[in-house]
């Protein structure tokens, strides 16, 4: 069966563009595939993080994907720093990674902006941890919004530099999977950037939290332009709110983009919004309650990780009562033991120069 590998970095606030470009494209896909679904608290550490709110957010992230509709009796759903491999197989990448590869990647030069000699090296580097994390496991697919293509095309150059580099076809050259109406929502204020969880801000994005009321507002409050809508996808040229809020409203009610723009066609923003927000409230609204409910009844994300599947994948978590590590990276869903490096079995050429 094919292999799924992908992740969220608990930084933050989790938003409309986490759930619609990434899990609930996840939840379509995991009666398909082997699905291993990570919290990457270690990428959460290329930015500075406060130890008390990561620890909160990967318990966050966790319960986004059970109340998303994600099933850790089918799934693997664990946190990427109870996995020592992943670091170590980053390592190992980097060693055929060229640096060109890395001073391409737009991720970085963004988050970077003008400090960039202040930037760290594992902001830097950050693709290189992500293309470990996939090809840890072998992953064949990964399931990511549109502003992760470029990482996921260096991860499969460096796989294909691994397999060249020793005359085997030891990798897998992971596909992305980009699919739905909206792969890149963009932010509520601005239509050019993207929706993010480090926005300062929070009328920016939707929240995955945000009650009926505020998620409402939000939408009420974001920003369009004087003009009508347009009556076809032609005329939401050089109309990026309008494009945004129309393929959020496509990918909520399961549509086209063409659907959405026949529908509203000629109609004033307020009419619209008013149909966006109440859709919006249909789903988001009844996933936000169940991860309020579960946060409420006290349910660890351990709990969940020990009920996650124990299978082919590569690693079995189990409940851990390991208290947090000194900088945020939990300890609550350590493996019971982690079988990667026996799987990983290196080629004996390369286990022979190591
Ligand atoms: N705006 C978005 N539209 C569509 N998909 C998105 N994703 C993130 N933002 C959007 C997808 O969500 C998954 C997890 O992303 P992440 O949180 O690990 O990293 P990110 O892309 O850096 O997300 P943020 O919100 O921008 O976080 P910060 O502000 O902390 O950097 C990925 O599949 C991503 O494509």
């Amino acid at each position: 069966m094919n292999r799924i590998f992908s992740g969220i970095q608990p930084t933050g606030n989790l938003h409309l563009g986490n759930y619609l470009g990434a899990i609930r494209n996840w939840v379509a896909l995991q009666r398909d595939y082997d699905c291993i679904f990570c919290i990457v608290d270690l990428h959460a550490l290329t930015q500075p993080q406060d130890p008390v709110q990561l620890r909160n957010s990967t318990r966050e992230v966790t319960a986004a994907y059970i109340a998303a509709g994600i099933d850790p009796e089918r799934c693997l759903i664990f946190n990427q720093s109870t996995v020592a491999v992943h670091s170590e197989l980053a390592w190992l990448l980097s060693c055929y990674t060229p640096l060109g590869w890395l001073n391409r990647m737009t991720q970085f030069k963004e988050k970077a902006g003008k400090q960039r000699d202040m930037a760290s090296l594992g902001l830097y580097s950050y693709p290189v941890l992500m293309a470990a994390d996939i090809l840890a496991y072998k992953a064949t697919h990964v399931p990511v919004g549109e502003d992760q293509k470029q990482h996921l095309e260096l991860a499969r150059d460096i796989a294909g530099a691994f397999n060249r580099r020793y005359g085997v076809e030891f990798f897998p050259l992971p596909e992305p999977q980009i699919f739905g109406a909206a792969t890149r929502v963009m932010s509520l204020r601005d239509g050019s950037k993207k929706m993010s969880k480090s926005d300062s801000s929070d009328y920016s994005r939707i929240n995955m939290t945000d009650d009926a009321d505020t998620i409402a507002l939000k939408i009420q409050k974001a920003k369009t332009d004087p003009e009508p809508l347009p009556g076809d996808e032609a005329g939401l040229a050089n109309r990026p709110e309008a494009a945004n809020l129309l393929g959020i409203y496509a990918a909520l009610t399961d549509a086209t983009l063409e659907a959405a723009v026949a529908r509203f066609a000629g109609q004033n923003f307020s009419t619209f919004k008013k149909e966006l927000a109440d859709v919006a409230v249909a789903v988001l609204g009844r996933i936000g309650g169940e991860m309020r409910r579960r946060s409420a009844r006290g349910r660890s994300p351990s709990h969940i990780c020990a009920r996650s599947r124990t299978s082919s994948a590569c690693c079995a978590p189990e409940a851990g009562s390991g208290r947090g590590s000194r900088v945020g990276s939990g300890r609550d869903f350590r493996p019971a033991f982690c079988r990667i490096p026996r799987k990983l079995a290196l080629p004996s050429r390369i286990a022979a120069v190591s």
